[in-house]
């Protein structure tokens, strides 16, 4: 079994099973999306992060409402988190709203307060259209009714009001939040409200986030092609946007992992079909590009677009290729970004040498393997402890992560990008992805690695 046990996992041997060397004579993959082992440190989120964090929160003209404890709503204040902009800044990522649980309300039960602090919210904010309501760990463990306060508030303030039961002890990851995300956004919103119009050429792009403007770069692309984006779920969209999702032709599903769950549940009941596809780098996204034309006709436009943009950045792209030759890179990501960005690195002439994702699930790795080397290391879920003995180990040139990996990868002295919230972003289709290239390139040949090595070989001496 091409399965291997790190050094620092032996008081852990669970985690061989998450542990795998790529290995093509045998088809086996990492074991994932299972419970963490106890005595695990892992980087994972909870269900409420997913809910909130990552699908919900970029609606940008709701109220985000968290019911329950003060420290849930630590990281909820956008500025220097997640960067899923808006063109609403006065307002989302902007106030964080919390309905600050005490003790007293944990002992004789938080209802009433919810209430009163949605009917405050609204008082305070009118212009908001919508008030979105998530449950933390807390409230499961006290049973509140979050949906019967929903609704008596709703039919008190006039606009929706939406409970999300995504308590964070629920699931084993952030992806679970994702799910229960998407199950009460088509239920409760979409299909709520009808277009102005409607063309032959509507698409909705599901699961981008809008991440430093990455939506923003995809959206003009297609509207060359003819296409309407009549909904983006969830980057920069109003509550409104969603609730027109059901009028469009097709679906394209960006991130993979959360959102085809909405994406079965629209097809299902307003017969909308889904593609696959990646907006980032050149043969992704021309892929994708010539997908979405295949299904609306419009072949001869996609391949007049392609053959503009990649005029555009393929010289520079192969300048970075040639002064990358030979450069290996880690990749750490939550999910699909991790097999997103093997390609865009390939593009630009590295290596994967290890990959690995906080929460993916089989069909993650599955497209992972298929595009890695043989001897590649592909990890689930991984620690900062095995995260240093890979990073120690392989020497990798660069490593791609978050926030949280940063200052291992620094303190160890390996160049690191964040692919999460980027370094200077925006990173999709075209000319994001001379972005991405430009913040690689910066990140290897910063001149504090020479100096770094340059005090190792005197210390050495
Ligand atoms: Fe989808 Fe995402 Fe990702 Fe994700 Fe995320 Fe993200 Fe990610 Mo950070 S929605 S699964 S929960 S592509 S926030 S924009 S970068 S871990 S791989």
């Amino acid at each position: 079994m091409p399965l291997t046990l790190l050094n620092c996992d032996r008081s852990i041997p669970e985690r061989k099973k998450h542990t795998y060397i790529k290995d093509s004579t045998e088809e086996v993959l990492p074991l994932c999306d299972i419970q963490t082992t106890p005595g695990d440190f892992t980087e994972r989120g909870c269900t409420y992060a997913g809910c909130l964090g990552v699908v919900c929160g970029p609606i940008k003209d709701v109220i985000h409402l968290v019911h329950g404890p003060i420290g849930c709503s630590y990281w909820t204040w956008g500025g220097g988190t997640r960067q899923n902009l808006s063109d609403n800044p006065s307002f989302h990522r902007k106030y964080c709203f919390s309905t600050d649980m005490q003790e007293k309300n944990i002992i004789f039960g938080g209802e009433e307060k919810l209430y009163d602090s949605i009917i405050e919210a609204h008082e305070e904010f009118p212009e908001a259209k919508g008030v979105f309501v998530y449950a933390t760990c807390a409230i499961g463990l006290i049973g509140d009714d979050i949906e019967a306060v929903c609704k008596q508030a709703e039919e008190e303030i006039g606009i929706k009001v939406v409970g999300f039961n995504c308590e964070g002890f629920r699931g084993c990851s952030q992806s679970l939040g994702h799910h229960i995300a998407n199950d009460a956004l088509f239920e409760r919103v979409v299909g709520t409200k009808e277009p102005e119009y409607t063309t032959d050429y509507d698409m909705n792009i599901i699961g981008d986030y809008n991440i430093q403007g990455d939506l923003w770069l995809m959206e003009p692309l297609f509207e060359r092609m003819g296409i309407r984006i009549l909904s983006a779920f969830t980057g920069n969209s109003s509550i409104d946007d969603i609730a027109q999702a059901h009028r469009a032709k097709l679906n394209l599903m960006h991130c993979q992992r959360s959102t085809p769950y909405i994406c079965e549940q629209i097809k299902e009941k307003y017969g909308i079909p889904y593609i696959r596809a990646s907006l980032f780098g050149i043969e992704q996204t021309s892929n994708a590009l010539r997908d979405v034309a295949a299904f609306f006709g419009l072949e001869e436009k996609a391949e007049e677009i392609i053959a503009d943009e990649v005029s555009k950045v393929a010289p520079k792209i192969e300048e970075y290729r040639e002064k990358f030759r030979g450069k290996r890179i880690f990749i750490y990501q939550g999910a699909p970004r991790a097999w997103h960005w093997v390609e865009m690195f390939r593009e630009i002439g590295i290596e994967t040498i290890a990959a690995a994702t906080t929460f993916g699930h089989e069909e993650d790795y599955a497209k992972i393997c298929e595009r890695v080397k043989d001897g590649t290391i592909v990890i689930d879920n991984p620690n900062s402890i095995e995260l240093e003995e890979i990073l120690t180990e392989l020497k990798p040139d660069i490593f791609i992560s978050g926030l949280k990996e940063k200052y291992l990868a620094y303190k160890l002295g390996i160049p690191f990008i964040n692919g999460h919230s980027y370094e200077k972003g925006p990173y999709a289709v075209y000319s994001g992805f001379l972005n991405f290239a430009r913040d690689v390139e910066k990140s290897i040949f910063a001149p504090v690695w020479g100096m770094i090595r340059r005090r190792d070989a005197k210390r050495n001496d």
